[in-house]
């Protein structure tokens, strides 16, 4: 299995030991196979803004709610991600002067698109949809909180150098393949099927669970993007 490390004898050991909570050198291993956790389920983004009446509504977005919670009902380990801006994020046309929404610019030195103002921290429209049964979520990531760069996606920011620690979450519960669903499934979806399938998870996006945002042939090129890189497309949420 992928990255299970084996425990060794420390301190802490010693320290659970004495507070009678079952923690022993190899406790953990024993676990780890017992519960044997392969396939985390990452729900993307689906936030209020993404929703149709936000700031940067995808066509739909909200439809695929029931769906997500089913999924999530089902899955064995839960992740939600949140894109999570400051005020005057870099990636907000407002902040280029003589930019307007989906002008090209450049943010943290990569060239992208200029976004609305969207998902701004703490606001209403940084919310996860309202019948997102977020309650079901074992890790909730935040991403694109740093002023200057953005992240599409759930385990690198778009420097593709900052990691988000996604991975690290992932690896240390045991799991080796990956299911995503969520929003936008040409922005943030494909950025994370496309580095989690090149970090070594199996990786399947569940196109029921997704809407995109499709603009100029943006769908076409993820999609090819994906299935060039080994990710398989389902078309219906069945495993
Ligand atoms: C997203 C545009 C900007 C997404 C995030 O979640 O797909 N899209 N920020
Ligand atoms: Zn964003």
């Amino acid at each position: 299995m992928r990255g299970l490390r084996t425990p060794v004898a420390s301190p802490a050991a010693a320290w659970y030991d004495r507070w009678g909570a079952p923690f022993r050198a190899g406790a953990i291993g024993v676990l780890g196979a017992a519960t044997a956790v392969h396939e985390a389920l990452v729900v993307v983004d689906l936030q209020t803004d993404f929703c149709p009446g936000g700031a940067l509504a995808v066509a739909d977005g909200d439809a695929i709610v029931p769906l997500v919670n089913r999924l999530l009902g089902d899955a064995a380990v839960r992740v939600l991600t949140a894109d999570w801006h400051p005020p005057g994020h870099r990636s907000f046309a407002a902040a280029h002067a003589g930019k307007r929404a989906f002008d090209r610019g450049f943010v943290g030195g990569v060239e992208q698109v200029l976004w609305p103002e969207h998902c701004v921290q703490g606001t209403d429209g940084a919310a996860f949809h309202p019948r997102l049964r977020a309650d079901l979520a074992d890790m909730i990531l935040r991403k694109g909180f740093r002023p200057g760069l953005a992240s599409y996606s759930a385990f690198f920011e778009n420097d593709r150098i900052t990691p988000t620690g996604l991975e690290g979450y992932l690896t240390s519960r045991g799991v080796d393949a990956v299911a995503l669903v969520g929003l936008a499934l040409d922005v943030c979806v494909a950025a994370s099927a496309l580095d989690a399938a090149r970090l070594g998870f199996r990786t399947r996006v569940v196109l029921p669970g997704c809407r995109a945002i499709d603009r100029d042939g943006s769908l076409a090129k993820a999609l090819a993007a994906m299935r060039g890189a080994g990710v398989r497309l389902d078309d219906g949420p069945a495993t």
